[in-house]
């Protein structure tokens, strides 16, 4: 056969396109380049999960060209015709047998990962967690560091190696902080403490945004994560707490109001502020409630409706029990 060397060339062809394709956009696809463990993990599973349908798709698109090549109407050849040809056993084995084993293998892997990666799940370490407080604002990020006092906005900064317990909220519609470098998002919801545990595994400048349109100004809700060395960051506390102004309740309304902002930091902020941004949405005896929802619940019988239907709403967004340690508020 005189194409035949063609043809293998065109069948070799494919997939190393494919994988030129795939390899030369890794430096620019950040979450193809992660910089701590739990990407890292995650990124585990996006190669298993490719490489299992790919055992699929690689036969499904080379037969497409080889079928389509073998009984195109001008072959000199006669393809074998077999007219009261009706079923095959094991072609039928094949095409049904080998995807239902790979979405098998898939569920598998993604529920033994779901539970590893799970974001509530404090990070195994010799150094002690940082916890950072994150509030989602009308469009805008506020990091509250309460071990250190103080507080920025669209701008984190943490020391690498060290586990960062995210405490997460917002005072604003809902959002999703993301971290691509470093792990998944998660949901930031008015109304709940969600918690995320991230690492970074080495110093740098990582992308952050909001993983949730929130309204006109979303794409603005950009933050740059630095990590850094821990003598580093300790100087760049110590920087803040001399330099910049304290943020008083009064600053904090004002920057909650819908705009964007730039980077800023603050040298102190009011004592219980993330608790208290949490609890503004919680109505006391009545589980918790979603922004705007606390204002209607003024009447019992409005109040009773909020309840059962955020108790719906959240079924499939609430991601751990253990997010709701903080916040007074039962699901
Ligand atoms: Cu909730």
């Amino acid at each position: 056969m005189k194409y035949k060397g063609w043809f293998l060339r065109a069948a070799a062809f494919l997939p190393l396109a494919l994988m030129t394709f795939l390899l030369s956009g890794c430096a620019d696809v950040v979450v193809l380049n992660p910089k701590g463990e739990i990407a890292k993990h995650q990124l585990d599973l996006i190669y298993i999960t490719t490489g299992l349908c790919l055992i699929i798709i690689v036969p499904v698109l080379i037969l497409t060209f080889w079928i389509a090549w073998k009984y195109r109407v001008k072959s000199k050849k006669k393809e074998a015709y077999q007219p009261e040809w009706d079923h095959s056993t094991k072609l039928e084995a094949v095409w049904w047998g080998v995807p239902i084993l790979i979405i098998l293998l898939i569920a598998i892997v993604t529920v033994q990962y779901s539970y590893k990666l799970e974001p509530s799940k404090a990070l195994a370490s010799d150094n002690k967690p940082i916890t950072i407080q994150v509030v989602a604002l009308d469009w805008k990020w506020l990091f509250l560091y309460p071990e250190q006092g103080i507080a920025t906005v669209n701008y984190v900064q943490f020391p690498e190696k060290v586990p960062v317990q995210f405490q997460l909220t917002a005072d604003a519609p809902m959002n999703s902080f993301w971290i691509p470098q470093l792990g998944g998002q998660i949901y930031t919801m008015s109304g709940m403490a969600m918690k995320l545990h991230l690492i970074a595994d080495e110093p740098g400048d990582y992308f952050g945004t909001g993983a949730n349109f929130s309204g006109e100004y979303f794409g603005k809700m950009t933050f740059n994560a630095k990590a850094t060395s821990q003598a580093d960051f300790d100087k760049w506390v110590q920087d803040v707490k001399q330099s910049y102004p304290a943020m008083s309740q009064e600053g904090y309304n004002e920057l909650a109001q819908p705009a964007t902002s730039l980077v800023r930091s603050f040298s102190a902020f009011p004592n219980g502020m993330f608790d208290n941004i949490v609890n503004k949405y919680v109505v006391a005896g009545e589980g918790h409630h979603h922004g705007g929802e606390a204002a209607s619940s003024q009447n019992d019988a409005a109040a009773k409706d909020d309840q059962d239907t955020s108790k719906t709403d959240m079924s499939g967004i609430d991601m751990s029990d253990a997010g709701h340690s903080d916040a007074a508020h039962q699901h």
